[in-house]
């Protein structure tokens, strides 16, 4: 198999020398950074995460902080959901739009306080994007990369672990919201959030130098927890209907589309930049979205490039994630179908490379 080459532009994390230590088998290239893929097997890691506990260094989640006066005003141009009712402490998951409507990110927006966010943002470059705005409106604000790299703690036994390291308030954290935690005399924020539907933790750490010392205090507070490296795992996010941005929509994508649009309100979104587009395309509703669909027959192959979707030999959508779920017996995907063919219980058939097979759109996604 061909190697990716490592280089000053793919950057390393403040974690990389434990994921090696830890046996990382594969990566993937994220906001220009190495982002684990692998440890044991796919299909082992998930078992693992479902059972027990991983430390995920998800440095690569990078954070766009807006500082200043206009932060509020800044992040909503950003954003059409509503974010009048956001408290600092809370985490939105929120859709980034262009002036078309058009997805050029999917982040979490984590709010410290009126005049400080953080966008902990999907694979884009969306720092170039929001420097932008604030510069072209004048905008009273400070916009840059901070050294806050995620550590994400997955699985049943997260907050056991957690709350050895970090102490039994840990268990008081609500889903996407954060506290602050002392970690070597430095407060951190930590959210009861994570790419996964196994339950969990985000750590957001501030200053490299305390990476590695932390990923080894929750390893040696975890030798009985079975704790291991893990990574965002294939299976279990298609199963739980988590989006990848960059795979299941790009900026040819509208927020309805991608079925986020609970996360949409267009109309008192005052400010979002995308808002007069988005008010158009919302009042027709989308002509495709995104769909879990159920692939017949054996393992599929990695999907590197989207696979075609027929019915009655006519193009109806595309495919553009897919997996083996080992306990749903079944291949598990993600695509983007016709408003004529989107309906659960529609046969379908997905050009794979292994050749055509036949599958069903599912009501909903697996978890
Ligand atoms: N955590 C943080 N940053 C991130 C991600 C993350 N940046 C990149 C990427 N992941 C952004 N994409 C997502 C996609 C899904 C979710 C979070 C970020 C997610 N969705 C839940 C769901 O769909 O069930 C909950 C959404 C909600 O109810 O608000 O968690 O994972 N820091």
């Amino acid at each position: 198999m061909p190697q990716i080459s490592l280089s000053r532009r793919l950057r390393r994390t403040p974690f990389s020398e434990g994921v090696e230590a830890a046996g990382v088998k594969g990566y993937t290239v994220y906001n220009r950074m190495l982002l684990p893929t692998v440890f044991e097997s796919v299909e082992a890691d998930y078992r693992h995460l479902k059972s027990h506990v991983q430390v995920w260094d998800v440095s690569c989640e990078r954070q766009v902080e807006l500082r200043g006066p206009d932060a509020a005003r800044l992040m909503q141009m950003l954003t059409p959901r509503d974010l009048r009712g956001m408290l600092p402490g809370q985490c939105y998951y929120v859709p980034i739009v262009d002036e078309t409507g058009g997805m050029l990110n999917d982040p979490v927006a984590v709010k410290l306080s009126d005049d400080r966010w953080w966008i902990s943002i999907a694979d884009s470059d969306l720092l170039l994007w929001v420097k932008g705005i604030a510069n072209g409106y004048r905008l009273d604000v400070l916009v840059d990369e901070p050294d806050v790299s995620p550590l994400a703690v997955q699985g049943p036994k997260a907050d056991e672990l957690m709350s050895r390291v970090f102490g039994d308030r840990v268990r008081d954290i609500r889903f996407f919201k954060f506290d602050m935690f002392e970690f070597q005399g430095r407060d951190l924020a930590v959210a009861r959030s994570g790419y996964s539907k196994q339950g969990g933790f985000e750590i957001y750490v501030e200053g490299s130098e305390i990476g590695m010392p932390l990923w080894n205090a929750l390893f040696a507070a975890g030798e009985d927890l079975q704790v291991r490296a893990g990574c965002p795992n294939l299976i279990e996010r298609i199963e739980g209907g988590l989006l990848s941005y960059g795979n299941d929509m790009t900026d040819d994508n509208t927020p309805h589309e991608c079925g986020l649009g609970k996360f949409c309100n267009t109309h008192t979104a005052i400010g979002c930049i995308g808002r007069d587009a988005l008010l158009r395309v919302a009042k027709e509703g989308p002509v495709q979205q995104l769909r879990p669909i159920a692939i017949e027959g054996d393992a599929v192959p990695p999907c590197d490039r989207p696979w075609p979707v027929f019915a009655d030999g006519k193009r109806v959508g595309q495919v553009t994630s897919a997996a083996w779920s080992p306990d749903f017996a079944t291949n598990v995907s993600i695509g983007m179908l016709r408003l004529s063919h989107w309906d659960a219980g529609t046969i379908v058939e997905v050009e794979t490379p292994d050749g055509m097979r036949r599958a069903t759109v599912q009501e909903k996604f697996w978890i």
